[in-house]
């Protein structure tokens, strides 16, 4: 069954997929519950917690530095896509628009739908890490977390929050959805942290 749309990586690409993993040529959507219909002109993104409380419409969003990012995506299903290609705006170009408390150590991502995720700051605050609103050139579909996400491409993608509109910092680690119920806190995939032990 495998076969048809998981293939095991060959040489030149097992330093791509982590151990355990599987490339998938499709896109597969991963929601926990329904999509939710989210429009640009009510959209808001809130930050809160252990920062300077702040909102930002669409178009502040947009006023930002725009950059293209291609990542590879790993689902803790098992699932790897590689080279996606995506616009958006870096959280390190996002950042410079909001005041953080030095005491702050971790972030919850939340979403329209009410799905959340945790994060530490050094996981969150990278070079390599965006919120996306176009994918392989087209406005991102709803399913994929359209109008925006967040993409975190070194941990596994239930930290990469579909439909975010909020950033709550502080200075104690809380779980998120699938932590809550399992998950590993952090989800790094090339050292397999899958599942939490406690
Ligand atoms: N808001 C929200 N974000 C989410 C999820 C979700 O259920 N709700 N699922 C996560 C999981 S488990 C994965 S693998 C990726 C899947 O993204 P995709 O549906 O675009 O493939 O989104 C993550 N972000
Ligand atoms: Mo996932």
């Amino acid at each position: 069954m495998i076969g048809k749309f998981f293939k095991k990586p060959g040489p030149e690409m097992s330093d791509r997929i982590p151990p355990n993993q599987y490339e998938t040529k499709g896109f597969p959507v991963l929601t926990y519950g329904s999509t939710p219909e989210v429009s640009i002109e009510n959209w808001e993104f809130r930050i809160w917690g252990l920062a300077k409380e702040a909102r930002f419409t669409w178009s502040d969003i947009m006023a930002m530095p725009q950059s293209d990012f291609t990542a590879d995506f790993h689902c803790v299903t098992r699932w790897s896509k590689l080279d996606v290609q995506w616009t958006g705006v870096k959280v390190t170009d996002f950042m410079q628009h909001i005041e953080v408390d030095s005491k702050a150590k971790y972030i919850m991502e939340h979403c329209y739908g009410g799905y959340t995720t945790n994060i530490n700051m050094e996981d969150f605050w990278r070079e390599e890490n965006f919120f996306a609103h176009t994918l392989f050139g087209e406005p991102l579909p709803a399913e994929h977390g359209g109008p925006l996400r967040l993409i975190v491409p070194h941990l596994y993608a239930w930290k990469s929050a579909k439909w975010i509109n909020g950033l709550e910092f502080s200075n104690k680690e809380e779980l998120g959805f699938w932590e809550r119920n399992g998950y590993h806190r952090r989800g790094e995939p090339w050292a397999e942290e899958r599942y939490s032990a406690f």
